[in-house]
């Protein structure tokens, strides 16, 4: 992610990722501050043996499109809320690449965060059929969890 301030979403990718029994790590990489961090970062993740990266940031959200210019690692940008746009600033950063630098773009916020660790665990699950046992477990817990109908919320 590019900033401490991110992680309040990037948390609940984290947190999803350690639901499925995912390995991962969570780490603070600006496009903007510490963009010499984000080049070697981007460069050596395959051969550190990275499969998938998730890149979330907010505002001028230039992080995931950089990282994805310098890896043939999947790509996961997850666009960050911001108080003076609403987030809208991020997604329009991340989703519109050039054709050929590739960044699966996800929804603003919580809901981004957390599909964007599934998307990954998809990814990995196509070589690892522990994963995709668990990631299936994890899909029908949350279909059988919604109710039949409503309840009244309590006052
Ligand atoms: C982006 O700028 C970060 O991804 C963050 O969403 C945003 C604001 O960063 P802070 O000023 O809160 O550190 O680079």
């Amino acid at each position: 992610m590019g900033s401490q301030s991110d992680w309040p979403t990037m948390r609940f990718c984290a947190d999803t990722l350690a639901e499925l029994g995912v390995s991962f790590e969570a780490r603070i990489v600006s496009a903007h501050r510490t963009p010499e961090r984000m080049f070697d970062f981007a460069r050596t993740a395959r051969d550190a043996g990275f499969k998938v990266i998730v890149a979330g940031a907010g505002g001028a959200a230039h992080l995931p499109g950089m990282v994805a210019s310098m890896t043939i690692l999947p790509v996961f940008g997850v666009p960050v809320e911001t108080k003076a746009l609403g987030g809208e600033d991020s997604l329009l950063s991340i989703v519109q690449m050039p054709g050929g630098i590739p960044v699966g773009t996800l929804a603003i916020g919580k809901a981004g965060a957390i599909n964007a660790a599934l998307l990954a665990a998809s990814v990995l699950a196509l070589s690892d059929e522990g994963l995709a046992a668990r990631l299936a477990d994890w899909r029908r817990a949350r279909t059988q969890a919604v109710a039949e109908r409503p309840v009244d919320e309590e006052s």
